[in-house]
């Protein structure tokens, strides 16, 4: 097949976890459809595709209850199919929801044995993923939530959590490992809410850490859209606060469960946006973190169409790359965006406050009528960015 501008490189930097293009099509209203992909065979297929990495949780690779031995041995065996298929392991994390002592919570539960159980069995993922190469660490508490909210005080969840977060950020200190945390947020699916259900949410929340530079967060597309938020606005907050350390890229259609759609699937202008944000096409600084699928097949699909998902949901990406490059290079949409610049007034709207800034504010004679007269263009604005992404404008 002759190669295309659109085929994935490594140097595109995506990745996909083994759970994504492992999911075996098992929902809560039916069985697996799909027999269970190897992680070995899964390393060799997504290289094959064009990724460059792969993700896990512990359990996604070393089963609860193996043994040392055991546990060295599967390491192993992965480690050289990663080798062999020149695959890298950005990002790990642990799988802190699917046992039932995780049944409320982890590092929230009411039960000090479980928080316990929950600090060390993360540490010992940490050390998995460290193994493995990963420098980029996941926290997504899909069990860290309610149902019947009189359970405890939500401030001593979130207490918890802190201390938690704090300790194990102490943990990888001790350990001199070269690694981030990323904290993923999600408003309810699989509790009724989720504690931190927001990126903002999270963002908060590490600045009341005693590690803060050490952690970020990890938005997910489809998690955002639950809660009814713009994902854009979520990254680029995240971006200027210099907290985007990594990312969850999949698809939703609003006022659903946790979809976890094929990239650009469903809102392909939201999409568009943020494949422009990220990579930098509208000035300004680019992401050039981990792009990870947090995504998987249809139900429908039988291994070939799994593979049909990770081929598309990379495709799509760069497909977009190269539209937010041809947009935002468009002379007719520069001259639409271009910032209103006035010397008379630029110096009094930035800087500190001093008395001079005051009293030429106050002093400013400005008429709101005539001003509110101006008309701004954002219909042809984007209507040329509906063109673009329609294919009829490059
Ligand atoms: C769900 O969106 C969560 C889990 O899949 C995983 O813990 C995390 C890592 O991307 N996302
Ligand atoms: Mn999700
Ligand atoms: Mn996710």
């Amino acid at each position: 097949m002759s190669a295309s501008p659109f085929d994935p490189t490594p140097q595109d930097r995506f990745s996909f976890g083994l759970w994504t293009v492992g999911n075996p099509g098992r929902d809560p209203f039916g069985s697996e459809v799909r027999p269970r992909l190897s992680p070995v065979h899964i390393v060799k297929k997504l290289a094959e595709c064009g990724a460059y990495g792969v993700n896990l949780h512990d359990n996604d690779l070393v089963p609860m209850g193996s043994s040392a031995r055991e546990r060295d041995a599967i390491v192993a065996e992965f480690r050289r199919a990663l080798s062999d298929h020149g695959m890298c392991v950005p990002m790990a994390t642990t799988n802190l929801f699917s046992h039932p002592i995780f049944k409320d919570g982890a590092f929230s539960s009411n039960d000090p044995r479980v928080r316990a159980f929950a600090l060390q069995k993360t540490m010992a993922a940490i050390d998995l993923g460290v193994e493995l190469g990963a420098r980029v660490y996941v926290f997504w508490g899909g069990r860290e939530g309610v149902e019947a909210d009189a359970c405890r005080d939500p401030r001593t969840a979130i207490l918890r959590m802190r201390e938690a977060l704090d300790f194990l950020c102490g943990y990888v200190e001790s350990q001199g490992y070269d690694l981030v945390f990323a904290l993923e947020a999600k408003p309810n699916e699989p509790r009724g809410d989720i504690y931190l259900p927001t990126t903002g949410h999270m963002l908060h929340f590490i600045s009341t850490l005693k590690h803060q530079a050490r952690v970020g967060v990890n938005p997910e597309v489809a998690h955002e859209n639950m809660a009814g938020l713009s994902f854009v606005h979520a990254v680029a907050q995240a971006m200027e606060a210099d907290k985007l350390f990594h990312i969850d890229l999949n698809a939703q259609k609003i006022g659903r469960y946790d979809q976890d759609l094929r990239f650009g699937s469903e809102d392909l202008k939201q999409a568009f946006l943020l494949v422009r944000l990220l990579e930098g096409t509208l000035g300004g600084k680019r992401y050039d973190g981990p792009l990870h699928f947090d995504s998987h097949a249809y139900r429908s699909e039988d291994e070939e169409g799994v593979w049909d998902f990770a081929r598309g949901s990379m495709r799509t990406y760069k497909i977009l790359k190269a539209k937010a490059q041809a947009f935002d290079a468009d002379p007719e949409v520069r001259g639409l965006i271009r910032e209103r610049r006035d010397a008379a007034l630029d110096p009094l709207l930035s800087g500190a406050c001093t008395p001079q800034r005051i009293a030429a504010l106050k002093a400013l004679q400005l008429d709101p009528d005539a001003i509110a007269q101006a008309g701004l263009a954002y219909e042809k604005l984007d209507q040329l960015m509906m063109e673009h992404l329609m294919g009829v404008r490059a």
